[in-house]
């Protein structure tokens, strides 16, 4: 098996520019970038004309193999990666769970789960609990391990939340690393007292998880994040922004020159409340008595994620607030159960295991609805999908990129075909698709990762142990010190201590 390919007269596409031009790879890397490419016949050939050849997609925020709310998620490191290389995404960056709050504890599980891997990944690190341990535990994460980055949970009060005290020791400890903190803005405490407030009105659906939760809590949590932020004067990632409030926090904090990157993912881009109510009253209300081996699974279940699926609006407007940057990337908080496990839930919304497939979806639909639609560029495309994730976790020009030296993690989309969304047709173990029936313009017709055809004419070669752990180096904090931070939060967050390739 060639591990040589060239790529012919396609559309290169990268973030900053797009040219008619072969890409050559080899050995798992880029060659060369130019026009009229000629090679032997050892080299496989894909003909790429009226297509785009762009850098593989990164989904900056997925759960797979996780345990949460009591079971465990069913796709794992291989079928989440595979379905995930089966529409043009070839890396993710997961969030590394601690075992009973030790880091260390979670990373060596997380690389266990890991092992079987078919394509590049990353690891973020959740905090789940704060003290003095915790605290120099990140200093190896950052330095020994390749994780630059921290979640904190401002919310699951009783479990993962932590205090606005300890918010800011952790954000002071990710200033003192350079790594970035990324918070789950939501009011842990407001959204207790919603959930007993719609179980105490009887509301026990997966609308009541929405409503239990409005966007008001999220865009104060988000507000109070950046506030914190800014106290600290460290960057901020807002992971999952869903609502207009929460995007709107952002948007006033980037204008002041506060660097706060926003995160929207596909699902609040696309979905909107009305899937939350159930589609046949009368038939969800024979449910009970349960016979568990027959359980009658009302397919609103499958879309209750944290935070929740907006009102119609929300989606919208954080389409445009991506299109203007205002927001910077998309992910997917991809974190999936089977329609059995979310009937968990059947009695309450609140044991419902939160979260949504996305990762195999999420190039397909951004295409779709932000370039196909004439609201973004190619190029555009390309920077929300993969570049910019790249840059924000230090990663870049190694990933994001079709430059010569880059990694060959590459797609062909072809504009003029189109896809179709189905649980029938999806790479997942998963019984159903929050995007079941859904059909759009530009497929992705051949991905490549690690310089290998993983992916072409709906035939999927991905083999466990094939994809690399990728280490994310932390950022020197250059604007420590400056009271008014500079208005463009690239050029802090893009100096890096070190680099494991030279830039471009
Ligand atoms: N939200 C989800 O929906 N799933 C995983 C974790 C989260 O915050
Ligand atoms: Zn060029
Ligand atoms: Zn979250
Ligand atoms: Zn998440």
């Amino acid at each position: 098996s060639s591990s040589k390919i060239l790529i012919k007269g396609g559309t290169v596409v990268n973030s900053h520019h797009q040219e008619v031009a072969d890409v050559y790879v080899e050995d798992g890397l880029i060659i060369a970038v130019q026009p009229n490419i000629k090679v032997g016949d050892d080299v496989i050939v894909l003909d790429a004309t009226g297509k785009y050849v762009m850098p593989g997609g990164i989904d900056p925020h997925t759960h797979l193999d996780m345990e949460f709310m009591g079971t465990q998620t069913i796709d794992d490191f291989f079928s989440g990666q595979a379905a995930a290389l089966a529409g043009g995404t070839t890396m993710h960056i997961d969030f590394v769970i601690p075992v009973d709050g030790s880091l260390t504890a979670g990373l060596k599980l997380y690389k266990q789960k890991a092992q079987k891997s078919c394509m590049d990944y990353g690891f973020h690190m959740a905090i789940t609990k704060w003290d003095e341990v915790v605290s120099k535990e990140m200093d190896l994460m950052v330095k020994e391990e390749g994780i630059n980055s921290f979640k904190f949970f401002m919310l699951y009060k009783g479990s993962f939340m932590i205090n606005d005290e300890l918010l800011i020791e952790g954000f002071k400890k990710c200033k003192s690393l350079g790594a970035l903190p990324m918070v789950h803005a939501e009011n842990g405490d407001a959204v207790f007292e919603g959930q007993k407030r719609m179980i105490e009105l009887g509301i026990t659906g997966p609308e009541g998880h929405a409503l239990s939760r409005p966007p008001l809590l999220e865009g104060e949590a988000t507000a109070r994040a950046i506030r914190l932020a800014r106290f600290v004067n460290t960057p901020l990632y807002v992971v999952h922004v869903m609502s207009i409030d929460a995007m709107e926090e952002v948007a006033k904090a980037r204008k002041s020159g506060q660097r706060v990157i926003g995160e929207p993912v596909v699902s609040g881009l696309i979905l909107n409340d009305s899937v939350l109510w159930d589609p046949d009253f009368s038939i969800a209300s024979k449910h009970v008595p349960l016979v568990i081996c027959f359980i009658f699974v009302p397919s609103n279940y499958q879309y209750v994620m944290s935070p929740p699926i907006r009102a119609a609006g929300h989606a919208k407007a954080l389409q445009g607030a991506l299109s203007s940057g205002v927001l910077q990337l998309v992910g997917t908080d991809h974190c999936t159960f089977s329609s059995t496990q979310k009937a968990f839930g059947i009695d309450d919304f609140r044991k419902i295991p939160n979260g949504v497939n996305g990762l195999e979806e999420r190039m397909h639909l951004v295409w779709d609805t932000m370039v196909e639609s004439g609201q973004i560029s190619a190029s555009d495309y390309v920077r929300i999908t993969s570049t910019e994730c790249a840059k924000i976790f230090n990663i870049y020009p190694r990933k994001g990129a079709i430059l010569p030296g880059s990694d060959a993690d590459i797609i062909i989309l072809n504009p003029n075909a189109s896809f179709t969304i189905s649980a029938k047709l999806h790479q997942y173990r998963t019984d159903t698709n929050v995007y079941e029936g859904v059909t759009g313009k530009g497929k992705v017709e051949v991905t490549i990762a690690g310089g290998k055809i993983v992916w072409k004419n709906g035939e999927l070669k991905a083999f466990p142990g094939s994809g690399k752990y990728v280490e994310m180096p932390p950022f020197s904090y250059v604007f420590d010190g400056i009271e008014k931070a500079d208005s463009n939060y690239l050029s802090s967050l893009q100096a890096p201590v070190k680099r494991s390739r030279s830039s471009t």
